[in-house]
């Protein structure tokens, strides 16, 4: 071992031989700055974490992915709490259901697992917005992620509800969470406002106390580390598998000299945006760098532990040279799958682990039993805009010019734009957005025949053909809110006027679309029509579709498979699972968690087609996930 590295490794291994001096029955957590550790109750302390996100895994679950993730030998998780995903209507708070923190607290607690908590309020995470709400951009030219007093004063409100909510469970009040991180790889975002993350430490110390850890997390570049960290907040770095991690932790040693080694997301995997080709990381080389941070005391957080789903609409996106969603899957590739299942990485993480720590003894819980159901048959509802005064119930909004998203105070989902046509268009008419003002796609229909779409930053014309005062329908989906960077401000709908030929459209008609109220009232199975008016043969364009799963006595696991659908949402008993898009994959199923199914009741499925359904009209549901399949080549 070269000197310079035995050095390092030298310094770093004193932690692990001092003994603390304990005040008797005390509970502390801190940092040992002498010694390059933590401590905890006074004796050094290393944690092995994984990441976990609550908001993408259902309730009754939490405890099975909990139970794994300590029988692993892990004594940490880190948790993500999506501001937006609790306070989704601003001033209205909710920790309810999915939704109750305070029991996924609890019930790490009770398996043994210490908490490393990261309220944010930004997350990044491929989450929508990166966890920030987007009643937010309201306020047109906020600026996010700085001292702007509007987005103070909305973080402030917030956190003075979180944070106390927070203070029971800190490890020195008998709770489980032993450190604290403020914002999320600030250094990455091009504000770099000092004041900002100076309010946030204040607002922290305010609420939690002195003795609580705080730190921040950066990647670790010195331009990053610079303006992500600050006095009194613990820097700590993230890095994969393919970073030296000498180079890496010197880095993080520039900016705390002394102190415990931390890599807060050690990248066990990676994510997929809709046409990529499924993220995978090697198992034996993460546990080969995971041990080389072991030996050395460094503390790691494995990211992600577990992944989850991105439910509803709740995935987020990237935009470096153009805006790139984020599939429905969070699988991750992480050690234990997106249905919770161990896999063979996480094996190989649990020889490791056993080399530090005692694991825990006893078998590790098998994957949860899954079942294939088979295919159900569809049938027709009707086509968007023909369902308007169901899905549309408080009717449309008159506008000269159009309206995003945010204007018309809805935020996820869908939103249809109507107009008629100024003139007669018996030419194939190019209809533009000129300035790439669709976020994020459009089904363009004229009296109700869909004629074919827009696509920010990659299609931005599309022909259309009709007669002077048909109807224009232009259906605007909200793909999801880029959720790092400097577009994060990402308003969703017609941001810009569009043209058709020689006209600037006007005079919109504006339905804001509740699918998912009027699903989770029972529509449409519920519906006393029970047959719906069969829309003119139409097999293309923006069609919702229903049918049923009858039940078979068991409620297991299952993934539901649209092959030859295009791209849409879909619903089952009412609960959004997410988005479809099997013409682009990776992702090719869906996975349908068994509580969600009756063992008893008819299971109502509810799909929303965008573009095209197969002639068959079906659905499969397997026992086993897909979500390594591009398009065309399954
Ligand atoms: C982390 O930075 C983030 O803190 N990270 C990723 N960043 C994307 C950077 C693109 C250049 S991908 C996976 C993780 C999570 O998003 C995490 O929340």
């Amino acid at each position: 071992m070269a000197a310079g590295v035995f050095l390092f490794v030298a310094v770093n291994l004193a932690c692990l031989s001092v003994s603390g001096i304990l005040v008797s029955g005390e509970r502390s957590f801190s940092i040992d700055y002498k010694n390059n550790c933590f401590l905890k109750d006074g004796k050094p302390f290393q944690y092995i974490s994984g990441s976990i996100h609550y908001s993408r895994i259902p309730r009754y679950y939490w405890k099975d992915r909990l139970l794994k993730m300590y029988m692993t030998g892990l004594n940490a998780i880190q948790v993500y709490v999506p501001w937006n995903f609790h306070e989704t209507v601003q001033g209205v708070q909710n920790f309810t259901g999915d939704r109750d923190l305070g029991h996924f607290l609890d019930l790490a607690n009770q398996t043994g697992l210490l908490v490393i908590l990261r309220p944010g309020p930004y997350i990044c995470a491929e989450w929508e917005m990166g966890g920030l709400p987007a009643w937010l951009l309201q306020k047109p030219n906020i600026i996010l992620r700085s001292a702007d007093t509007d987005y103070i004063q909305a973080v402030s409100n917030w956190l003075a509800v979180l944070l106390p909510k927070m203070k029971p469970w800190l490890y020195i009040n008998g709770g489980n969470i032993i450190t604290i991180q403020v914002e999320n790889e600030y250094g990455s975002y091009f504000a770099c406002d000092y004041n900002y993350m100076r309010h946030l430490r204040t607002l922290f110390r305010l609420f939690l106390g002195e003795d609580t850890v705080l730190f921040t997390t950066d990647g670790n570049t010195d331009k990053e580390m610079a303006c992500g960290t600050l006095e009194g907040l613990y820097a700590t770095v993230d890095f994969g598998t393919d970073t030296n991690i000498t180079q890496a932790f010197s880095r993080q040693r520039r900016f705390e000299p002394q102190g415990p080694l931390v890599n807060s997301e050690f990248y066990t995997g990676w994510l997929d945006h809709w046409g990529d080709q499924h993220a995978v990381v090697d198992a034996q080389k993460v546990s080969r760098v995971l041990e080389e941070m072991l030996i050395i005391g460094a503390n790691v957080n494995m990211y992600m532990f577990e992944g989850g789903t991105n439910f509803g609409y709740w995935n987020g996106a990237d935009h470096d040279t153009r805006f790139r969603s984020v599939v429905t899957s969070y699988d991750y590739d992480a050690p234990l799958s997106e249905a919770g299942d161990p896999t063979e990485k996480l094996l190989a993480i649990r020889d490791v682990i056993k080399q530090f720590r005692d694991i825990p003894s006893g078998p590790m819980p098998p994957a949860t039993p899954k079942f294939a159901y088979g295919f159900v048959t569809l049938k027709k509802v009707g086509n968007i805009n023909g369902l308007l005064n169901t899905l549309s119930p408080l009717g449309p909004v008159k506008s000269q010019y159009p309206l995003t998203f945010e204007e018309m105070k809805q935020y996820y989902g869908y939103m249809l734009y109507r107009t008629t046509l100024p003139r007669d268009l018996s030419e194939p008419t190019p209809l533009i957005s000129p300035l790439n003002g669709v976020h994020d796609r459009a089904y363009v229909s004229v009296n109700g025949v869909f004629q074919g779409l827009l696509q920010r930053d990659t299609v931005l014309v599309m022909n259309v053909t009709g007669q002077q005062g048909d109807t224009l329908d232009i259906l605007v989906e909200n793909m999801g809110r880029v959720n790092f960077g400097s577009k994060i401000n990402d308003y969703k709908g017609l941001l810009s006027n569009l043209i058709l030929g020689r006209d600037v459209l006007s005079n919109w008609t504006i339905y804001p679309l509740d699918i998912d109220g009027a699903i989770a009232g029972g529509w449409p199975h519920s519906d006393s029509q029970k047959s719906f008016p069969v829309p003119k043969d139409q097999s293309v364009g923006p069609v919702l579709y229903m049918g049923t799963l009858q039940p078979n006595g068991l409620a297991w696991d299952t993934f539901v498979k649209l092959h030859e659908w295009t791209k849409g949402q879909i619903w089952i008993n009412g609960i959004n699972l997410g988005r479809y898009w099997p013409a682009r994959g990776p992702q090719q199923t869906l996975y349908v968690p068994g509580p969600l199914l009756s063992t008893t009741l008819p299971n109502n499925i509810t799909v929303l087609e965008l573009e095209r359904a197969p002639a068959h009209l079906r659905v499969l549901f397997m026992d086993r996930p897909q979500i390594n399949v591009i398009a065309g080549k399954s």
